[in-house]
């Protein structure tokens, strides 16, 4: 009958019918925390589980649904779920999925409160968390057993940008029966769909790209249906109580109305800030997807649709020549957080992943030199040009 809807398409109409809504072009915002029941029975049967329909906006809400089958489509997943925060919607998945004994492998490198949750949260409670380079999947072969329930990584990586093979991981993690959850934040849909490559879980930060405008924190998941409603009653509803606020579901789904234009915009201005540090004399160890001299140039061509906007680099001087290039810069700013409007720029080491101890990031790959750049929607060149009166000038002189 229909023929499958394109990206933006769906991201702009996908579950929602105006003439279902008294001709609302926008979505209605329910902004309620409880809902009437027709009769006594009939809320009795909701709570058994045996009538479809709103109880109560901790387990859901229609301005929540409508932002989780948007998710749930554009992650070609079958059901999706709106949470408080990326870190509401991570924990949440793994109160679900665990329990005492189970072990996780997780990545080398995750973001900064997420390896917080698995070394200071589940370990605490009998979990045990392994870290092993997935840059290599054989690495996930030589130690996944029959304990590992759970195999949880970044793609790209924050904030180094290591990738992941995502379906050949998933293909050894369920040979051994592990569940794969991949955080998307990075990419999102429009780059990777990781369910599609054989992932079971994606979870978002929809702080980031998907909300877009820098202005809500927020959470989402996506994968099967039964799962899905699994971590909805006990992850969200009862171990976090971590749900999302209609209104912020307002925002997200108004983000994602424009995901793909933002996404092509910040990949083409992140390839051509790319370009500009690597040949730049004063910066080194230029990370990033759609850079010849990126070492997993070939899985990220593969993997991702477009390279995403996401820089790690290193000035030369290391630590203190970083911290004067931060400070010399006028537009840019200096923030955690990314995927916004604005371009941001962040230390890794006395920021977003300063849960690590020096020796703990030494030791993950995050070097206390490193700066994370998130490429904003500005004008190229006025990017580019607050990089150039920022960064180190002798050199840069020196090499034209
Ligand atoms: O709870 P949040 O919405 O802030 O999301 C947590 C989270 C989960 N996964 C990834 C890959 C993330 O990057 C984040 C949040 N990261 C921000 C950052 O790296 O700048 C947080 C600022 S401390």
């Amino acid at each position: 009958m229909n023929s499958p809807k394109g990206f933006a398409t769906r991201a702009i109409h996908h579950a929602y019918d105006p003439q279902q809504n008294e001709g609302a072009l926008t979505p209605p915002l329910h902004l309620t925390s409880t809902f009437a029941f027709e009769t006594a029975e009939a809320g009795g049967e909701m709570f058994a589980g045996e009538r479809q329909g709103h109880i109560y906006s901790r387990i859901s809400n229609p301005t929540c649904d409508l932002l989780e089958s948007r998710i749930a489509t554009l992650e070609g997943a079958e059901a999706g779920l709106a949470l408080s925060s990326g870190m509401g919607a991570i924990t949440a998945v793994l109160w679900t999925l665990l329990s005492p004994g189970d072990e996780v492998i997780v990545d080398k490198t995750l973001y900064g409160c997420t390896f917080a949750f698995m070394r200071h949260g589940l370990e605490k409670w009998g979990v045990t968390i392994t870290h092993v380079d997935m840059t290599d999947p054989e690495n996930l072969r030589a130690v996944i057993s029959e304990q590992t329930r759970v195999v949880y990584f970044e793609t790209p990586a924050n904030p180094n940008m290591r990738l992941v093979d995502i379906a050949a991981t998933a293909a050894i993690a369920h040979e051994a029966g592990a569940q794969v959850v991949v955080d998307n934040t990075y990419a999102t849909p429009f780059l990777t769909r990781p369910i599609e490559l054989g992932a079971d879980l994606v979870v978002h930060s929809a702080t980031k790209y998907l909300g877009g405008h820098g202005d809500v924190v927020a959470g989402l998941v996506a994968g099967t249906t039964e799962q899905i409603t699994e971590i909805r009653l006990v992850g969200m509803k009862d171990m976090t109580g971590a749900v999302m606020a209609p209104f912020n579901a307002m925002l997200i789904l108004r983000g994602l109305k424009t995901l793909s234009l933002r996404m092509e915009r910040h990949c083409v201005s992140a390839q051509i800030a790319a370009d500009y540090l690597q040949n730049h004399p004063s910066v080194r160890a230029v990370h990033f997807p759609g850079l010849e001299s990126f070492a997993q140039h070939a899985l990220a061509t593969r993997q991702m649709s477009k390279p995403g906007a996401m820089i790690a680099f290193e000035v030369d001087g290391g630590m203190a020549a970083g911290v004067e290039f931060m400070n010399n810069l006028n537009m840019i700013q200096r923030a955690v957080s990314l995927g916004d409007a604005e371009t941001l720029i962040q230390h890794p080491a006395s920021m977003t992943h300063s849960t690590y101890t020096p020796e703990e990031r030494a030791e993950h790959g995050i070097s206390d030199g490193l700066i994370r750049l998130s490429v904003g929607l500005e004008d190229v060149a006025d990017i580019i040009a607050d990089l150039d009166q920022a960064l180190p000038r002798p050199l840069h002189h020196a090499a034209e």
